[in-house]
Order: structure tokens, then C-alpha cells, then sequence
């Protein structure tokens, strides 16, 4: 998969890229990682990327003219455009399978107080949030959605790493885990895990993830049906 991004702050995305899984998959061609300044597709000598909104108000919008330049340079029939704002419809681990069976992602991170409408209306697929909050910029939020995109491509992930027993995977959170030893400063590990009985196991992991669901993200469904693959 090709992943490009359009940022005013390439310097960020040093780092959190180059470790781990992310590095792996850059490494073995399984992502094309490609990051590109906004301010290389202006033309003036101070490579102008923002101006003042007509109408009024404080702050300013990036430009529309080094956006337009830069995705019709980077973007094909073949690439979901994807801008990143707090107005996007919010990421969630669904979209994330959605957008890694694309061929080619071009992810447009925001700045300033965001996009002329132009730029939505003519240029972009899709637009996304992580969440609702606000941030200086869009370049985490960009990171955010490569990192989760790209432990989904076959083969990113080692078989110690495996995506389908995971949080969100069944659509509710996961289960408590336990590792040795079996006692800890007193405090145990449940009886059943260490009872070898698959099925008991299996129900009671069930139920917790049930549980710790209905507590915790009230807003997420459970009853009977839920648990099952989110694709
Ligand atoms: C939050 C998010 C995002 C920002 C988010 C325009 C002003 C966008 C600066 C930028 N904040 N971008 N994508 N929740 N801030 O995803």
C-alpha cells in the first residue's frame, strides 16, 4: 500500500514511523510512506500557505491553490484523498479496515483554523476526526490513522501480533489478561484461566469483554448479538 501525506510540519512525522511494526512493513515494501511539505507546492518567495476567511474572523484558512497543485500532482482514479479535521466523521477500528484495502491513501493533515470549503467539496473522498478534541495540527491525527491502517495490511503483522483477538476486533473491549506468575503479591489470577477448560475459558472472556464494555463505553452496543467480527 502507498501512503502519501501533505503537511506543513514533515519533521514531526520523524520518528514515530521509524520504529517498530510501522518500520518493519516501510522496510519490506509492504508500505510506501511518502511525506510531502504543503509549502513546496506554492510559488511565491515566501511560500505563502494560509490567508485571511472572507466574511471575517479571527485566525486563518489554509489557501486552497497549494492544495489543489499538490494532490493533483500526487493523486490518481486510484487514491482515497482523505483529509484530517476535527469536523471528519470520527476514526473508529471499521474505517481503519476500510481505508487499508486502498491501493493508494493521500492524507491531508489541517493547520491553521482549517480547509477553504473548496478543498472538501472538490478534492476529497473522505474526511476524519480521531476523536473530539482539538490539536494545533493535523500531522498526529495523520499518524494515528497510518499506524492503525498499516498493522491491518497482510503481513505487517508478525504471527506474536495477531488482529483478530484484539479490542474493537469484535466490537467490544478487551477482556483482563494475565501472565505469570500465577500468584503476584498476593493477588491471583482467576481460577478458570488456569483450568486448561477451553470452553469455560472462552465463555468467561466473553462475558468480561460484556462487562468491562457495558461499564466502560456505555455508547458502544453489546447485548446478545454483539461480539461478533467488525470486518
Ligand atoms: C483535531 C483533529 C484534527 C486538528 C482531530 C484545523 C485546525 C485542523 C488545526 C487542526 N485538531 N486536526 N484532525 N480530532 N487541528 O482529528
Amino acid at each position: 500500500m502507498r501512503i502519501d501525506v501533505l503537511t506543513l510540519f514533515p519533521g514531526m512525522f520523524v520518528g514515530p514511523l521509524d520504529e517498530s511494526i510501522i518500520q518493519r512493513a516501510r522496510k519490506t515494501g509492504l508500505l510506501d510512506l511518502r511525506i510531502h511539505n504543503l509549502r513546496d507546492f506554492t510559488h511565491d518567495r515566501h511560500k505563502t500557505v494560509d490567508d485571511r476567511p472572507f466574511g471575517g474572523g479571527p485566525g486563518m484558512l489554509l489557501k486552497p491553490e497549494p492544495i489543489f497543485e499538490a494532490v493533483e500532482h500526487l493523486a490518481d482514479e486510484r487514491t482515497r484523498v482523505v483529509l484530517l479535521s476535527p469536523a471528519g466523521r470520527v476514526f473508529r477500528q471499521a474505517i481503519a479496515s476500510e481505508l487499508a484495502i486502498c491501493a493508494h491513501l493521500l492524507l491531508v493533515s489541517g493547520a491553521y483554523e482549517g480547509f477553504d470549503e473548496r478543498v472538501r467539496e472538490q478534492l476529497a473522498d473522505d474526511e476524519l476526526s480521531i476523536g473530539d478534541y482539538v490539536l494545533t495540527n493535523g500531522a498526529l491525527p495523520a499518524m494515528v490513522v497510518i499506524d492503525a491502517v498499516t498493522r491491518l495490511i497482510p503481513g505487517a503483522l508478525g504471527k506474536d501480533e495477531s488482529v483478530v483477538d484484539e479490542s474493537f476486533s469484535r466490537g467490544l473491549l478487551e477482556y483482563p489478561q494475565y501472565t505469570r506468575p500465577a500468584e503476584f503479591r498476593g493477588l491471583q489470577v482467576p481460577e478458570v484461566l488456569l483450568s486448561g477448560h477451553h470452553a469455560e475459558i472462552a465463555k468467561w472472556r466473553a462475558e468480561q469483554a460484556q462487562r468491562r464494555t457495558r461499564e466502560r463505553r456505555p455508547d458502544l452496543p453489546t447485548g446478545p448479538v454483539a461480539g461478533g467480527a467488525v470486518t
